[in-house]
């Protein structure tokens, strides 16, 4: 098998780390308005109201509000094929529980899709990228109340109408499975994805637990809508996985790894499947946990299975076992891989785990799959005439689609689309700060928000245009 000819290369950006304009054209509060810049090691802040000494990196984005059409005609460039981006739920229903959409809202992004549309640039629209409302986290209290799903799905329906025709493609959630009492959780990582601090939720397991099945559920629920108002709909969920290596061949070890790796995918199984895993209802059950599965709920889980699953990949890990003096993942400079190299935010950099992934998805579900995002987060500097030699980013994604590229053609896995994570530069969403780069365009702007916004190609820029240009083929 190779990779098909009309194989989707491209990116991935998310509103509320591009868009700026938080306060413009009706715009609602959304959770990450909220949230201040960090850096590594020094969690953002999450504030209850503004404070004046401090800075809200969505507020400004990259200001792709106003330059998204400078912006796409540099990704056409490029030769885009696709493009993902996000639609800010708080544009179209400022309070979430509004009784109409914000017309100025719906426009902004019909205009995004037309442009997009214009170069034949596939818009990918990710319905929920950590962009709540504020209102439906402080009157209903976000996803543990089932109220919200409605509210989601009304906004749901709203997109897949206003932008039909246009869109094929649909993401309902970005990296729910972060949410779950089996999964490490910090006070960041819970509110990005549901705008609730973990330390302090009460009843954690069960708040967890209810939030990421509702979740799950609203993503079935949004799936049969989309299919019903546009049976062509290609409808997909996101999710951030990263491998799980044991520490050693011991195999109580490896047992370990398996299933700290395998927690991740019982949203994939009850998306994928069309019925919620008894497994998981077992595991809440020891724990206490209260959660039913009606008959109704049990029909939209039928009903509602994804057209393709969406994987973002950026890192490994290795399984915590007795005895280990650390005990954080990773993601966060964890236990350590003696085999890898870690970026300079402690992410590992492994090749052969997107390969891994997306070997162990497919054998699990034989699903088409996208991976939605995979990059480089570096620090970049910019040359006296203007270049930028971002070769580690070129290596960084070589090594990472030679590695996809194995599985297509010699593992047969059905991979339809690779996105690169921040085709431009944008604010980070753990530490909100700029200086850690994605993108093949550098964007003139610092940690402390100020610079002039200017684009400029990276090295990266060219090679990737190759790489698209080719297919694939020149690397
Ligand atoms: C993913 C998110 C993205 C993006 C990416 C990189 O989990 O879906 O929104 O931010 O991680 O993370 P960061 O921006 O923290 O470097």
């Amino acid at each position: 098998m190779k990779l098909k000819d009309d194989f989707l290369w491209g990116g991935s950006i998310a509103a509320h780390q591009v868009e700026g304009a938080w306060d413009e054209d009706g715009k609602g509060l959304a959770i990450m308005d909220l949230v201040t810049e960090g850096s590594y090691g020094q969690p953002r802040q999450i504030h209850a109201a503004f404070q004046d000494d401090s800075r809200y990196p969505s507020h400004r984005g990259i200001d792709f509000y106003h330059r998204y059409q400078e912006d796409i005609a540099l990704f056409a460039e490029m030769g885009f094929k696709a493009l993902r981006i996000s639609v800010d739920w708080s544009r179209i229903y400022p309070n979430g529980d509004d009784e109409k959409p914000n017309l100025a809202g719906i426009e902004f992004y019909q205009n995004v899709v037309d442009e997009l549309k214009r170069y034949q640039i596939e818009p990918i629209i990710t319905l929920y990228h950590f962009e709540i409302p504020l209102n439906l986290v402080h009157k209903y209290g976000s996803w543990k109340n089932r109220k919200v799903i409605d509210f989601y799905l009304r906004f749901c329906e709203t997109m897949f109408t206003a932008l039909k025709g246009k869109v094929k493609y649909w993401v309902t959630f970005n990296e729910m499975n972060h949410i779950d009492p089996q999964t490490e959780a910090s006070d960041i990582f819970t509110y990005i994805i549901a705008g609730l601090k973990y330390s302090e939720l009460t009843d954690k397991a069960q708040t967890l637990a209810i939030i990421g099945y509702n979740m799950t559920l609203a993503s079935c629920a949004a799936v049969q809508l989309g299919h019903q108002i546009n049976a062509d709909y290609q409808i997909g969920c996101v999710f951030g996985i990263e491998p799980v290596y044991p520490i050693d061949s011991d195999p109580n070890n490896v047992l370990k790894a398996f299933k700290q790796m395998d927690r991740d995918f019982y949203q994939i199984d009850a998306m994928c499947n069309g019925i919620f895993p008894q497994y998981k209802l077992e595991e809440y059950r020891s724990q206490k946990i209260k959660i039913e599965v009606s008959q109704k709920d049990a029909e939209i889980f039928e009903l509602g299975k994804l057209d393709f699953i969406g994987m973002n990949y950026y890192a490994s890990s290795v399984a915590e076992y007795e005895g280990a003096v650390e005990s954080k993942s990773a993601l966060f400079g964890g236990l350590h891989n003696p085999f890898l190299k870690t970026s300079k935010w402690g992410w590992t950099i492994d090749p052969v785990g997107i390969r891994y992934l997306l070997n162990y998805t497919y054998r699990k579900y034989g699903m088409p799959i996208m991976i939605t995002e995979n990059g480089l987060g570096a620090v970049d500097q910019i040359e006296q005439d203007d270049s930028i030699h971002d070769n580690y980013r070129i290596e960084y994604l070589k090594q990472h689609i030679k590695e996809m590229k194995k599985a297509v053609e010699l593992d047969q896995v059905d991979c339809v689309g690779y996105l690169t994570w921040g085709p431009i530069d944008l604010v980070s969403a753990t530490t909100g700060q700029m200086s850690k780069r994605y993108g093949f365009i550098h964007v003139d702007l610092d940690d402390k928000g100020e610079g002039t916004l200017e684009r400029k190609k990276k090295d990266s820029f060219y090679w990737y245009k190759d790489v698209i240009n080719s297919n694939g083929e020149v690397i």
